[in-house]
């Protein structure tokens, strides 16, 4: 029997459109938006969104769920995650799942599924390739070609675990390339950080400031404009991920002012904090803000949010990558507590899931930063159409997946770890007043968030299997 889902008198905002509409949805798909279609609605599940917004689900394409980095875990599960995800308004993450030296992308593919089948949104993933010799690429290649994962990620930083050299890197973004996929970029000079990290422990400069000193901005700019040339000579698209400096957002308007297929994204942290957190009084505290790159000064954020409003920057996304504060929490794998207090040994993460489209809100909108059509590109629909999901998600439209938030533009929240829904004991934001409220919001057409109350459940969302990369010119 047909399942219908009537959402009345809202005002519908997507990337582009503004409207005083109903939406209808079956089955779980939209079905119709327009004017008074009650009479259309039958016996239908009805929510009144009068007075209130109705946005597409956001689309999270940067997290990093029950994901060992090897000496630290992350202390969110795709169940976790997923609900801190809903609840701040996202219904479709994109995770990275992790190919380790030896292995095939392609075995590194069944064991982040079988992580994700708890997942309570839904779920694409990405591949992070440290190998990438050349039976490693051709399964890379079988990735993209049938498995729906159509990104992968490669890091120019991290030497000793992660990084790929040019020749690596530039392996990989021919194979995307070729097979209609993209390849996201970590992109910091590894090699001359690694050397200003040496020398600042070596002389006991180990504090947390000297997280953000050893990897200047103008190492992120330098790796930024190589990678963009090394992903024009292969012919592929290429993705910036969390991009933190003015520099490597000089080198992204540089490439795109020729036409070159090449995207950013930057991260809430990024726009909503600055180095002067370094400071902080205990280590502990300072340990917090330890992520990868950076945060940076006024005249860095300044440049992101001009690229934001100018279309240089395409996406907002939150590089989930949570561990605890306190190792008494879940445990010392779950956190930053670390057998020396200093910043090189520390896990590199914060996070931000539930935070992203709230803070976007009350910024892009109550504070005039950005439109609320902008508001929903970034956080939805860019980063839909760029790694294949649009326009299933990202958009609210006849025949998209109903991924639906209702949001009260006069009501308030307060930002509060301890009112959170991640396991992450810390909020970045903690104590942010922010203008609006998410009231509701549906997974494909499922109420799982009604004001306090959790509707979704362990294994309800489903895996993502994405189309082409990198295809569309944003
Ligand atoms: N880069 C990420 O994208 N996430 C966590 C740590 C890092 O360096
Ligand atoms: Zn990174
Ligand atoms: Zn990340």
């Amino acid at each position: 029997m047909t399942k219908r889902m009537l959402i009345s008198g809202g005002r519908v905002v997507t990337a582009v459109d503004d409207v005083q509409a109903d939406v209808l949805v079956e089955d779980g798909i939209v079905v119709a938006i327009g004017r008074d279609l009650d009479a259309l609605a039958g016996d239908a599940e009805r929510h009144d969104a009068r007075g209130l917004i109705v946005l597409p689900g956001g689309v999270d394409v940067h997290t990093h769920l029950d994901y060992d980095t090897g000496s630290a875990h992350t202390c969110d599960t795709f169940e976790s995650g997923g609900k801190a995800a809903a609840f701040g308004g996202t219904t479709t993450i994109v995770d990275y799942a992790h190919q380790h030296r030896g292995e095939s992308p392609l075995h590194a593919l069944e064991d982040w599924m079988k992580r994700a089948a708890s997942a309570t949104v839904d779920v694409g993933a990405h591949m992070i390739l440290t190998d990438a010799a050349g039976a490693m690429m051709a399964d890379a290649r079988t990735l993209i070609r049938n498995e729906g994962v159509t990104s992968l990620k490669v890091f120019t930083a991290y030497p000793r675990s992660l990084m790929l050299d040019d020749g690596a890197v530039f392996r990989a973004l021919r194979a995307a390339g070729a097979e209609g996929g993209m390849v996201c970029v970590h992109a910091e000079n590894g090699a001359a950080i690694e050397i200003l990290i040496e020398e600042a422990v070596a002389a006991g400069r180990t504090s947390p400031k000297y997280h953000a000193l050893t990897r200047p901005a103008s190492m992120e700019g330098e790796a930024t404009s190589r990678v963009i040339r090394l992903a024009e000579l292969a012919e592929s698209p290429v993705y910036i991920v969390h991009v933190s400096a003015a520099d490597a957002v000089e080198a992204v308007v540089e490439a795109r002012d020729r036409a070159i297929p090449v995207f950013a994204e930057t991260c809430p942290h990024y726009l909503f904090l600055t180095d002067a957190a370094y400071e902080a009084e205990s280590f502990a505290e300072g340990a917090k803000v330890i992520m990868t790159p950076p945060l940076r000064g006024k005249e860095h954020q300044n440049a992101l949010w001009r690229g934001l409003a100018s279309h240089d920057l395409q996406v907002v996304a939150t590089d989930h990558c949570p561990f605890c504060a306190s190792e008494a929490t879940l445990g010392r794998r779950h956190s930053k507590a670390t057998e020396v207090q200093s910043f090189d040994v520390v896990p590199n993460g914060a996070p931000g899931l539930e935070t992203r489209l709230p803070l976007l809100f009350d910024a892009a909108v109550a504070k005039g930063r950005l439109s609320l059509n902008r508001m929903v590109d970034i956080t939805a629909t860019a980063p839909a159409k760029l790694f294949g999901l649009f326009p299933r998600k990202g958009t609210i439209a006849v025949g998209s997946d109903a991924d639906l938030v209702l949001l009260d533009p006069a009501g308030r929240s307060r930002v509060s770890a301890a009112g959170h829904h991640s396991r992450i004991d810390y909020s970045l934001f903690e104590g942010f007043e922010l203008a609006g409220a998410i009231r509701k919001v549906f997974l494909r057409g499922r109420l799982i968030v009604d004001g306090a109350e959790w509707h979704g459940r362990a294994g309800m969302g489903t895996y993502l299997k994405r189309g082409p990369s990198g295809a569309v010119r944003l």
